[in-house]
């Protein structure tokens, strides 16, 4: 199959951090902007929400995806909260320059633009490299395209086409700028997890993903539109809602996800339901991962999500996969314990990454390493 990517023009305005541009972009009053808040993912449009009448008018209230301005003294409580309740959550005034973001997807949106047989020179995935339509080594398939990769520049594109680009070094130049800036903004989440938590030590968290050995990941995927959706009837049309990635979580401590803005993403709620999340291109996306759950003995839920593909449009997303260093020990912290037991038996990240190769997407990779005897 060849997808053909659609021309995304990314412009962001005249401001160079997102911090900026949220700044220009607010209507919120400055004292406003000054309260640290879990708000709506449109915070502008608050004031108006009386008013408005919701296509849900009657039905149960769909939660809404907690937002965190980073800048705010309250971060790290609101974080806490929004782990524990959502284990998703959107990041504003993440000081990531915008034009590390839209250097990496123009890059990403060239190579995907490439021919077919010029982008299977990257692939197959095994795990790294470029895929296409299936996902891991287990059957699962999606409505997308991506390119796996280590976040360790030395590794990365020794599969690459020739043809990448046109200009490689650009491309590897984009990559390594916009990594090392989302990793350090990871390191700063889970340094406010961890004071959020009360945890003496800051970086005890951190320091697994500044650590030489960290065993981080990042993907780029496509996601071609599919014009017969937008076709296909409502009721009775399976079709509607074909699967772009299916649903997982992922088994790394944290992920920072970023898109375009297409829509598609959605995540599970505690009681099952599904939630779409709006997309938004200058803000992150963080998942809890599995072994964040189990680093706080599941006082953090990592977050199951989904993305549907698009009738219109290509989603293109960058996720980078904050992991541990392979022979780290993945338990419960010690200072969240105190007397309690492990709701976990112990392994380590490669035994765990093992386990997961192993396994379906949708299967809940963490039942094998439960304890039975869990309350
Ligand atoms: O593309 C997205 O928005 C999410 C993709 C995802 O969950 C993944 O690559 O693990």
């Amino acid at each position: 199959m060849c997808f053909r990517v659609q021309s995304n023009t990314i412009s962001f305005p005249a401001a160079k951090t997102q911090r900026d541009h949220y700044q220009q972009t607010s209507k919120l009053l400055p004292q406003e902007q000054n309260r640290a808040m879990v708000v709506v993912s449109n915070p502008a449009m608050q004031h108006l929400s009386p008013y408005i009448l919701s296509p849900n008018a009657g039905l149960p209230a769909q939660p809404q995806i907690p937002l965190i301005d980073l800048s705010q003294p309250d971060a790290k409580h609101l974080i806490v909260k929004a782990c524990e309740e959502f284990g998703f959550f959107k990041v504003v005034n993440h000081g990531v320059p915008l034009e590390f973001i839209s250097h990496l997807e123009s890059e990403a949106v060239s190579f995907f633009s490439l021919p077919q047989t010029e982008k299977e020179k990257a692939g197959p995935a095994g795990p790294f490299g470029y895929g296409n339509k299936n996902i891991g080594r287990n059957g699962d398939v999606g409505w997308v395209e991506y390119l796996l990769l280590k976040t360790d520049p030395r590794f990365n594109f020794h599969k690459l086409p020739s043809g990448f680009g046109k200009n490689p070094e650009k491309f590897r130049s984009a990559l390594k700028d916009y990594i090392s800036a989302v990793r350090k903004m990871a390191c700063e989440i889970l340094e406010l997890i961890a004071d959020g938590l009360k945890i003496q030590q800051r970086n005890v968290l951190s320091k697994l993903l500044m650590d030489e050995q960290s065993d981080s990941v990042f993907r780029l995927n496509h996601y071609p539109p599919r014009p017969e959706l937008n076709e296909a009837p409502v009721n009775g049309g399976g079709e509607r809602n074909l699967i772009g990635f299916g649903e997982h979580t992922d088994p790394q401590i944290i992920s920072v996800l970023r898109s375009n803005n297409t829509s598609g993403l959605q995540i599970s709620t505690r009681d099952g339901s599904w939630i779409s999340v709006p997309p938004d291109q200058t803000s992150f996306f963080i998942n809890v991962g599995d072994s964040l759950q189990v680093m706080t003995n599941g006082r953090f839920k990592s977050v199951k999500h989904r993305v549907l593909a698009n009738g219109s449009k290509s989603r293109v997303s960058m996720i980078y996969f904050g992991g541990p260093p392979l022979s780290e020990k993945i338990v419960p912290l010690p200072s969240l314990m105190k007397g309690k037991e492990s709701l976990y038996k112990e392994f380590t990240w490669f035994e765990y990454k093992k386990s997961a190769y192993n396994t379906r997407l949708s299967d809940n990779r963490l039942a094998h390493f439960q304890r039975i005897a869990a309350s």
